[in-house]
Protein backbone atom coordinates (compact mmCIF):
# COMPACT_ATOMS: atom_id res chain seq x y z
CA UNK A 1 0.00 0.00 0.00
CA UNK A 2 2.02 3.33 -1.29
CA UNK A 3 1.03 6.13 0.74
CA UNK A 4 -0.24 9.19 -2.41
CA UNK A 5 1.01 12.10 0.17
CA UNK A 6 4.72 12.84 -1.23
CA UNK A 7 7.43 12.41 1.36
CA UNK A 8 7.86 16.07 1.49
CA UNK A 9 4.28 16.68 2.44
CA UNK A 10 4.37 14.47 5.25
CA UNK A 11 7.43 15.63 6.57
CA UNK A 12 5.70 19.21 6.51
CA UNK A 13 2.95 17.82 8.50
CA UNK A 14 5.49 15.96 10.84
CA UNK A 15 6.95 18.83 11.58
CA UNK A 16 3.93 20.43 13.15
CA UNK A 17 3.68 17.85 15.74
CA UNK A 18 7.31 16.68 16.72
CA UNK A 19 9.31 14.03 16.03
CA UNK A 20 7.05 11.61 14.37
CA UNK A 21 6.31 9.78 11.20
CA UNK A 22 3.31 8.72 9.60
CA UNK A 23 2.15 5.29 8.90
CA UNK A 24 -0.71 4.41 6.78
CA UNK A 25 -3.96 2.79 8.22
CA UNK A 26 -6.34 3.75 5.54
CA UNK A 27 -6.55 4.07 1.78
CA UNK A 28 -9.97 4.29 -0.06
CA UNK A 29 -9.15 3.20 -3.28
CA UNK A 30 -7.52 0.10 -1.45
CA UNK A 31 -9.87 -0.56 1.13
CA UNK A 32 -13.43 1.54 -0.09
CA UNK A 33 -15.07 4.52 0.31
CA UNK A 34 -17.19 3.03 2.84
CA UNK A 35 -17.32 4.23 6.24
CA UNK A 36 -17.62 0.25 7.48
CA UNK A 37 -14.11 -0.26 6.00
CA UNK A 38 -13.06 3.30 7.44
CA UNK A 39 -13.60 2.39 10.77
CA UNK A 40 -12.67 -0.84 10.80
CA UNK A 41 -8.97 0.31 10.39
CA UNK A 42 -8.95 3.71 11.89
CA UNK A 43 -11.11 3.08 15.23
CA UNK A 44 -9.40 3.90 18.55
CA UNK A 45 -6.57 4.72 16.25
CA UNK A 46 -4.56 8.13 17.54
CA UNK A 47 -3.37 10.48 17.13
CA UNK A 48 -4.27 10.54 13.19
CA UNK A 49 -4.02 12.57 9.88
CA UNK A 50 -6.80 12.25 7.34
CA UNK A 51 -5.92 13.49 3.84
CA UNK A 52 -8.40 13.79 1.18
CA UNK A 53 -7.48 14.52 -2.43
CA UNK A 54 -9.75 15.78 -5.07
CA UNK A 55 -10.18 15.79 -9.02
CA UNK A 56 -8.84 19.16 -8.33
CA UNK A 57 -5.11 18.39 -7.04
CA UNK A 58 -5.94 20.01 -4.08
CA UNK A 59 -4.27 18.09 -0.99
CA UNK A 60 -6.40 18.91 2.57
CA UNK A 61 -7.37 16.98 5.75
CA UNK A 62 -7.54 17.10 9.46
CA UNK A 63 -5.36 16.18 12.33
CA UNK A 64 -6.81 15.04 15.39
CA UNK A 65 -5.13 13.67 18.72
CA UNK A 66 -8.35 11.80 19.36
CA UNK A 67 -9.43 7.93 18.90
CA UNK A 68 -11.76 7.42 16.32
CA UNK A 69 -15.21 5.56 17.18
CA UNK A 70 -18.93 5.40 16.24
CA UNK A 71 -20.29 6.79 18.96
CA UNK A 72 -22.02 9.67 17.23
CA UNK A 73 -20.65 11.88 19.71
CA UNK A 74 -18.55 15.04 19.63
CA UNK A 75 -15.43 14.74 21.07
CA UNK A 76 -13.27 17.44 22.84
CA UNK A 77 -9.56 17.85 20.89
CA UNK A 78 -7.89 21.60 21.95
CA UNK A 79 -5.19 20.04 19.21
CA UNK A 80 -6.95 19.52 16.27
CA UNK A 81 -6.57 21.65 13.28
CA UNK A 82 -7.69 20.94 9.42
CA UNK A 83 -5.19 21.94 6.79
CA UNK A 84 -4.24 22.19 3.06
CA UNK A 85 -1.74 22.23 1.03
CA UNK A 86 -0.98 25.68 -1.51
CA UNK A 87 2.44 24.17 -3.26
CA UNK A 88 4.20 22.50 -0.82
CA UNK A 89 3.55 24.94 1.88
CA UNK A 90 1.03 23.65 4.81
CA UNK A 91 -1.69 26.06 5.56
CA UNK A 92 -3.72 25.39 9.00
CA UNK A 93 -7.29 26.26 10.33
CA UNK A 94 -7.17 25.50 14.19
CA UNK A 95 -10.41 24.24 15.56
CA UNK A 96 -12.55 27.03 16.85
CA UNK A 97 -14.53 25.30 20.12
CA UNK A 98 -12.27 22.40 20.86
CA UNK A 99 -15.28 20.60 22.80
CA UNK A 100 -16.97 19.81 18.55
CA UNK A 101 -13.65 18.94 17.44
CA UNK A 102 -14.60 15.76 16.10
CA UNK A 103 -17.52 14.24 15.00
CA UNK A 104 -18.02 10.06 15.36
CA UNK A 105 -20.11 9.34 12.69
CA UNK A 106 -20.84 5.36 12.22
CA UNK A 107 -21.71 6.75 8.30
CA UNK A 108 -18.72 8.29 7.02
CA UNK A 109 -14.99 8.65 7.16
CA UNK A 110 -13.41 11.18 9.08
CA UNK A 111 -15.41 14.15 10.26
CA UNK A 112 -14.43 17.22 12.09
CA UNK A 113 -16.79 19.29 14.00
CA UNK A 114 -19.80 19.92 11.57
CA UNK A 115 -17.33 21.72 9.07
CA UNK A 116 -15.55 18.81 7.20
CA UNK A 117 -16.22 15.34 6.54
CA UNK A 118 -14.23 13.01 3.88
CA UNK A 119 -15.63 9.84 2.32
CA UNK A 120 -19.08 10.75 3.53
CA UNK A 121 -22.64 8.61 3.36
CA UNK A 122 -20.13 5.92 2.02
CA UNK A 123 -19.47 8.22 -0.74
CA UNK A 124 -15.75 9.51 -2.60
CA UNK A 125 -17.28 12.96 -1.30
CA UNK A 126 -16.33 15.75 1.08
CA UNK A 127 -18.57 17.22 3.41
CA UNK A 128 -17.77 21.09 3.32
CA UNK A 129 -19.31 23.16 5.92
CA UNK A 130 -17.27 26.58 7.11
CA UNK A 131 -17.84 27.93 10.48
CA UNK A 132 -18.96 25.30 12.51
CA UNK A 133 -16.13 24.76 14.72
CA UNK A 134 -13.44 25.47 12.26
CA UNK A 135 -13.19 28.60 10.39
CA UNK A 136 -11.58 28.10 6.69
CA UNK A 137 -12.12 29.31 3.22
CA UNK A 138 -13.50 26.69 1.33
CA UNK A 139 -11.91 28.04 -2.21
CA UNK A 140 -9.33 27.65 -0.80
CA UNK A 141 -8.88 24.59 1.05
CA UNK A 142 -10.18 22.34 -2.03
CA UNK A 143 -11.82 24.99 -4.35
CA UNK A 144 -14.89 23.95 -3.82
CA UNK A 145 -14.45 20.90 -5.89
CA UNK A 146 -16.15 17.76 -3.58
CA UNK A 147 -15.52 14.83 -5.16
CA UNK A 148 -12.42 12.63 -4.15
CA UNK A 149 -9.98 10.68 -5.81
CA UNK A 150 -8.29 9.56 -3.07
CA UNK A 151 -8.53 9.78 0.75
CA UNK A 152 -6.19 8.58 3.43
CA UNK A 153 -6.22 8.22 7.07
CA UNK A 154 -2.59 7.92 9.07
CA UNK A 155 -1.47 7.16 12.33
CA UNK A 156 0.98 9.09 14.16
CA UNK A 157 3.26 7.38 15.33
CA UNK A 158 6.80 8.45 17.30
CA UNK A 159 9.97 8.00 15.28
CA UNK A 160 12.78 6.26 16.21
CA UNK A 161 15.25 7.19 13.25
CA UNK A 162 16.47 10.57 11.96
CA UNK A 163 16.01 11.17 7.78
CA UNK A 164 19.76 11.72 8.17
CA UNK A 165 23.34 9.77 10.25
CA UNK A 166 24.68 12.63 12.16
CA UNK A 167 27.59 10.94 11.33
CA UNK A 168 28.45 9.89 7.91
CA UNK A 169 30.00 6.09 7.97
CA UNK A 170 30.89 4.31 4.96
CA UNK A 171 29.90 0.55 5.57
CA UNK A 172 32.42 -0.94 3.12
CA UNK A 173 35.39 -3.37 3.32
CA UNK A 174 37.59 -1.41 1.44
CA UNK A 175 36.74 1.06 4.28
CA UNK A 176 38.09 -1.03 7.15
CA UNK A 177 41.31 -1.46 5.21
CA UNK A 178 41.73 2.18 4.71
CA UNK A 179 40.86 2.93 8.39
CA UNK A 180 43.62 0.21 9.11
CA UNK A 181 46.07 1.47 6.61
CA UNK A 182 45.81 5.05 7.99
CA UNK A 183 46.26 3.64 11.89
CA UNK A 184 49.34 2.26 10.98
CA UNK A 185 51.22 4.73 8.84
CA UNK A 186 49.94 7.24 11.17
CA UNK A 187 52.81 9.58 13.00
CA UNK A 188 52.10 12.12 15.95
CA UNK A 189 52.91 15.45 14.68
CA UNK A 190 55.49 15.28 17.53
CA UNK A 191 58.31 13.69 16.30
CA UNK A 192 59.51 13.15 20.00
CA UNK A 193 56.28 10.85 20.89
CA UNK A 194 55.75 7.84 18.58
CA UNK A 195 52.75 6.43 20.35
CA UNK A 196 49.77 8.09 21.67
CA UNK A 197 48.26 7.29 24.65
CA UNK A 198 44.72 7.28 25.22
CA UNK A 199 43.20 7.06 28.84
CA UNK A 200 39.87 5.38 28.93
CA UNK A 201 37.90 6.80 31.97
CA UNK A 202 34.32 5.79 33.08
CA UNK A 203 32.35 4.12 35.45
CA UNK A 204 32.80 0.20 35.94
CA UNK A 205 31.41 -1.99 33.54
CA UNK A 206 31.05 0.87 30.96
CA UNK A 207 33.24 -1.71 28.64
CA UNK A 208 36.26 0.40 28.68
CA UNK A 209 37.67 -3.28 28.87
CA UNK A 210 35.86 -4.42 25.89
CA UNK A 211 36.89 -1.03 23.92
CA UNK A 212 40.99 -2.31 24.07
CA UNK A 213 40.12 -6.16 23.39
CA UNK A 214 38.05 -5.01 20.46
CA UNK A 215 40.58 -3.13 18.92
CA UNK A 216 43.00 -5.26 19.61
CA UNK A 217 40.72 -7.46 18.28
CA UNK A 218 40.21 -5.88 14.72
CA UNK A 219 44.53 -5.68 14.10
CA UNK A 220 44.93 -9.54 14.94
CA UNK A 221 42.13 -11.10 12.94
CA UNK A 222 40.03 -12.33 15.79
CA UNK A 223 38.10 -11.98 18.73
CA UNK A 224 40.80 -11.46 21.85
CA UNK A 225 40.00 -10.65 25.17
CA UNK A 226 43.64 -9.50 26.78
CA UNK A 227 42.13 -7.03 28.99
CA UNK A 228 40.07 -8.65 31.65
CA UNK A 229 36.67 -7.81 31.18
CA UNK A 230 33.16 -8.83 32.97
CA UNK A 231 30.63 -7.57 35.00
CA UNK A 232 30.85 -6.74 38.67
CA UNK A 233 29.97 -4.15 41.12
CA UNK A 234 33.49 -3.03 42.18
CA UNK A 235 36.47 -2.11 39.48
CA UNK A 236 37.93 -5.44 38.47
CA UNK A 237 40.85 -3.47 37.80
CA UNK A 238 42.42 -1.66 40.15
CA UNK A 239 45.81 -1.37 38.09
CA UNK A 240 46.63 1.37 35.56
CA UNK A 241 47.34 -0.36 32.92
CA UNK A 242 48.83 0.87 29.11
CA UNK A 243 48.25 -1.83 26.18
CA UNK A 244 50.38 -1.71 23.52
CA UNK A 245 48.65 -2.79 20.59
CA UNK A 246 50.21 -4.67 17.16
CA UNK A 247 49.47 -5.21 13.88
CA UNK A 248 48.51 -8.93 14.39
CA UNK A 249 50.26 -10.88 17.09
CA UNK A 250 53.97 -10.86 16.11
CA UNK A 251 53.31 -7.44 14.21
CA UNK A 252 54.67 -3.87 14.52
CA UNK A 253 53.72 -1.75 17.49
CA UNK A 254 50.57 0.28 15.95
CA UNK A 255 50.79 4.10 17.02
CA UNK A 256 48.73 3.98 20.07
CA UNK A 257 48.36 2.85 23.33
CA UNK A 258 45.18 2.19 25.07
CA UNK A 259 45.55 3.06 28.79
CA UNK A 260 42.63 1.31 31.10
CA UNK A 261 42.01 1.90 35.04
CA UNK A 262 39.98 1.60 37.31
CA UNK A 263 36.33 2.85 36.72
CA UNK A 264 34.67 5.94 37.63
CA UNK A 265 32.70 4.95 41.15
CA UNK A 266 29.74 6.59 42.42
CA UNK A 267 30.63 6.88 45.42
CA UNK A 268 33.22 10.16 47.02
CA UNK A 269 36.63 8.21 47.41
CA UNK A 270 35.77 5.38 46.19
CA UNK A 271 37.16 4.58 42.68
CA UNK A 272 39.01 6.98 40.96
CA UNK A 273 39.44 10.51 41.80
CA UNK A 274 40.63 14.14 40.25
CA UNK A 275 43.74 13.91 41.78
CA UNK A 276 44.27 10.22 40.13
CA UNK A 277 43.26 11.50 37.19
CA UNK A 278 45.53 14.52 36.87
CA UNK A 279 48.84 12.14 37.73
CA UNK A 280 47.87 9.88 35.15
CA UNK A 281 47.01 12.65 32.43
CA UNK A 282 50.85 14.25 33.70
CA UNK A 283 52.18 11.21 32.77
CA UNK A 284 53.17 10.03 36.65
CA UNK A 285 51.81 6.43 36.55
CA UNK A 286 53.97 3.93 34.91
CA UNK A 287 52.18 1.11 33.53
CA UNK A 288 50.54 -1.57 35.81
CA UNK A 289 50.57 1.34 38.87
CA UNK A 290 48.84 -0.67 41.41
CA UNK A 291 46.04 1.73 43.06
CA UNK A 292 45.87 1.61 46.84
CA UNK A 293 42.32 2.39 47.69
CA UNK A 294 42.90 3.48 51.02
CA UNK A 295 45.69 5.87 50.24
CA UNK A 296 45.98 8.50 48.17
CA UNK A 297 48.21 8.91 45.47
CA UNK A 298 52.24 10.93 46.58
CA UNK A 299 54.87 11.19 44.49
CA UNK A 300 57.09 8.94 46.55
CA UNK A 301 54.76 5.98 45.91
CA UNK A 302 56.56 3.29 44.41
CA UNK A 303 56.87 3.57 40.70
CA UNK A 304 55.98 7.47 40.27
CA UNK A 305 57.36 9.02 37.56
CA UNK A 306 58.70 12.76 39.08
CA UNK A 307 59.54 14.23 35.96
CA UNK A 308 57.05 12.81 32.61
CA UNK A 309 58.12 13.99 29.02
CA UNK A 310 55.86 14.29 26.72
CA UNK A 311 55.35 10.94 25.33
CA UNK A 312 54.59 9.10 29.00
CA UNK A 313 51.48 11.78 29.03
CA UNK A 314 48.13 11.16 28.39
CA UNK A 315 47.51 12.54 25.12
CA UNK A 316 43.48 12.02 24.15
CA UNK A 317 41.09 11.71 27.29
CA UNK A 318 38.30 9.44 25.95
CA UNK A 319 35.31 9.35 28.34
CA UNK A 320 33.41 5.70 28.09
CA UNK A 321 29.69 5.74 28.60
CA UNK A 322 27.39 2.61 28.43
CA UNK A 323 24.97 4.22 26.48
CA UNK A 324 21.68 2.36 28.56
CA UNK A 325 22.82 3.63 31.18
CA UNK A 326 22.82 7.42 30.49
CA UNK A 327 19.07 8.13 31.07
CA UNK A 328 19.53 6.48 34.99
CA UNK A 329 23.13 8.21 35.49
CA UNK A 330 23.70 9.11 39.74
CA UNK A 331 23.87 12.79 40.06
CA UNK A 332 27.26 12.52 41.94
CA UNK A 333 28.90 10.33 39.04
CA UNK A 334 27.66 12.86 37.40
CA UNK A 335 29.19 15.43 39.17
CA UNK A 336 32.42 13.55 39.22
CA UNK A 337 32.49 13.30 35.44
CA UNK A 338 31.95 17.49 35.35
CA UNK A 339 34.71 17.92 37.71
CA UNK A 340 37.03 15.44 35.57
CA UNK A 341 36.13 17.19 33.08
CA UNK A 342 37.12 20.21 33.54
CA UNK A 343 40.52 19.46 35.35
CA UNK A 344 41.28 17.76 32.13
CA UNK A 345 39.42 21.15 30.40
CA UNK A 346 42.23 23.28 31.85
CA UNK A 347 45.25 20.74 31.06
CA UNK A 348 44.46 21.81 27.44
CA UNK A 349 44.36 17.63 26.70
CA UNK A 350 41.18 16.70 24.01
CA UNK A 351 38.57 14.61 25.01
CA UNK A 352 35.95 12.25 22.99
CA UNK A 353 32.97 10.39 24.49
CA UNK A 354 32.86 7.06 23.37
CA UNK A 355 29.73 5.67 24.24
CA UNK A 356 29.34 1.46 23.87
CA UNK A 357 26.56 -1.12 24.07
CA UNK A 358 24.61 1.12 21.69
CA UNK A 359 23.43 -2.71 20.55
CA UNK A 360 22.10 -3.29 23.62
CA UNK A 361 20.69 0.52 24.02
CA UNK A 362 18.52 0.35 20.97
CA UNK A 363 17.02 -2.36 19.18
CA UNK A 364 17.36 -1.14 15.67
CA UNK A 365 21.36 -1.32 16.13
CA UNK A 366 21.16 -4.54 17.59
CA UNK A 367 18.93 -5.38 14.69
CA UNK A 368 21.54 -3.62 12.13
CA UNK A 369 24.23 -1.85 13.37
CA UNK A 370 24.49 0.43 10.68
CA UNK A 371 21.40 2.37 12.47
CA UNK A 372 23.38 3.42 15.04
CA UNK A 373 23.91 6.76 13.52
CA UNK A 374 20.26 7.31 12.83
CA UNK A 375 18.91 5.43 15.87
CA UNK A 376 16.62 8.83 17.64
CA UNK A 377 17.71 7.19 21.07
CA UNK A 378 21.08 7.21 20.69
CA UNK A 379 21.34 10.55 19.32
CA UNK A 380 18.94 11.63 22.16
CA UNK A 381 21.51 10.07 24.60
CA UNK A 382 24.40 12.02 23.05
CA UNK A 383 22.92 14.90 23.22
CA UNK A 384 21.81 14.29 26.71
CA UNK A 385 25.46 13.85 27.77
CA UNK A 386 26.88 16.53 25.22
CA UNK A 387 24.26 19.24 27.35
CA UNK A 388 25.45 17.90 30.76
CA UNK A 389 29.41 17.46 30.57
CA UNK A 390 29.62 20.86 27.74
CA UNK A 391 31.23 17.91 25.31
CA UNK A 392 30.07 19.06 21.81
CA UNK A 393 28.37 15.98 19.29
CA UNK A 394 31.42 16.40 17.53
CA UNK A 395 34.16 14.82 20.00
CA UNK A 396 31.21 11.73 20.20
CA UNK A 397 31.74 8.06 18.96
CA UNK A 398 29.48 5.25 19.35
CA UNK A 399 30.26 1.75 19.16
CA UNK A 400 29.41 -1.77 19.64
CA UNK A 401 32.10 -4.08 21.45
CA UNK A 402 32.98 -7.38 20.82
CA UNK A 403 31.46 -8.93 23.73
CA UNK A 404 29.98 -12.26 23.57
CA UNK A 405 30.77 -12.81 19.76
CA UNK A 406 33.29 -15.27 18.61
CA UNK A 407 33.97 -13.63 14.78
CA UNK A 408 34.69 -9.84 13.46
CA UNK A 409 32.40 -8.34 11.64
CA UNK A 410 32.44 -5.54 9.14
CA UNK A 411 30.28 -2.91 10.55
CA UNK A 412 31.94 -3.70 14.37
CA UNK A 413 35.53 -3.42 12.70
CA UNK A 414 34.46 -0.11 11.03
CA UNK A 415 33.03 1.87 13.94
CA UNK A 416 35.83 0.54 16.10
CA UNK A 417 38.05 1.74 14.06
CA UNK A 418 36.57 5.46 13.45
CA UNK A 419 36.64 5.77 16.86
CA UNK A 420 40.33 4.70 17.45
CA UNK A 421 41.37 7.54 13.96
CA UNK A 422 39.04 9.96 15.91
CA UNK A 423 41.17 10.03 18.74
CA UNK A 424 44.23 10.00 17.18
CA UNK A 425 42.94 12.97 14.86
CA UNK A 426 42.42 14.25 18.63
CA UNK A 427 45.86 13.78 19.77
CA UNK A 428 47.32 15.65 16.83
CA UNK A 429 45.04 18.77 17.91
CA UNK A 430 46.70 18.57 20.72
CA UNK A 431 50.61 17.87 19.61
CA UNK A 432 49.92 20.94 16.75
CA UNK A 433 48.79 22.93 19.61
CA UNK A 434 51.96 22.74 21.54
CA UNK A 435 54.41 23.28 18.45
N1 LIG B 1 26.32 -5.88 24.25
C1 LIG B 1 27.46 -5.25 24.57
N2 LIG B 1 28.09 -5.59 25.71
C2 LIG B 1 29.23 -4.93 26.02
C3 LIG B 1 29.75 -3.89 25.18
N3 LIG B 1 30.88 -3.42 25.78
C4 LIG B 1 31.05 -4.13 26.91
N4 LIG B 1 30.06 -5.04 27.07
C5 LIG B 1 29.90 -5.95 28.22
O1 LIG B 1 29.79 -5.16 29.38
C6 LIG B 1 30.46 -5.76 30.48
C7 LIG B 1 31.44 -4.80 31.13
O2 LIG B 1 32.49 -4.51 30.22
P1 LIG B 1 33.99 -4.16 30.69
O3 LIG B 1 34.77 -3.97 29.43
O4 LIG B 1 34.50 -5.16 31.67
O5 LIG B 1 33.78 -2.77 31.42
P2 LIG B 1 34.86 -1.89 32.20
O6 LIG B 1 34.57 -2.06 33.64
O7 LIG B 1 34.58 -0.47 31.76
O8 LIG B 1 36.22 -2.32 31.79
C8 LIG B 1 31.10 -7.03 29.93
O9 LIG B 1 30.28 -8.11 30.27
C9 LIG B 1 31.12 -6.82 28.44
O10 LIG B 1 31.01 -8.05 27.75
C10 LIG B 1 29.03 -3.55 23.99
O11 LIG B 1 29.40 -2.65 23.22
N5 LIG B 1 27.90 -4.27 23.75
MG1 LIG C 1 37.85 -2.93 33.03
Amino acid sequence: MNPQLTVNKQRTICSQLGRVKLQLLYKASVHGYTSAAFHQRCDSRCPTVSVGYNTSGFVFGGYTQQPFSQSGQYVQDDKAFLFTFKGENLHKYPVSNSSYAVRMMNNSGPYFGDALALANLNNPIVYSSPGKYYNFDAAEMHGNDLVLNECEVYQVEDATELERPWRTIIWESEKRTELMESIKTYKPADSSVSQVKVLLVGPIGAGKSSFFNSVNSVFRGHVTSQAMSGSSATSLTTQFRAYPLKDGRDGKRLPIIICDTMGLEESTGAGLDINDISSIVEGHLPDRYQFNPSAALHSEAYGYIKSPELKDKIHCVVYVLDTCKISIMPEKLEEKLEAIRKKVNSMGIPQLVLLTKADEACPLVKQDLRNIYTSIYIKDMADKVSARLGVPLSCFVAVKNYSEESELNLNSDILILSAINQMLRFADNYFDDLS
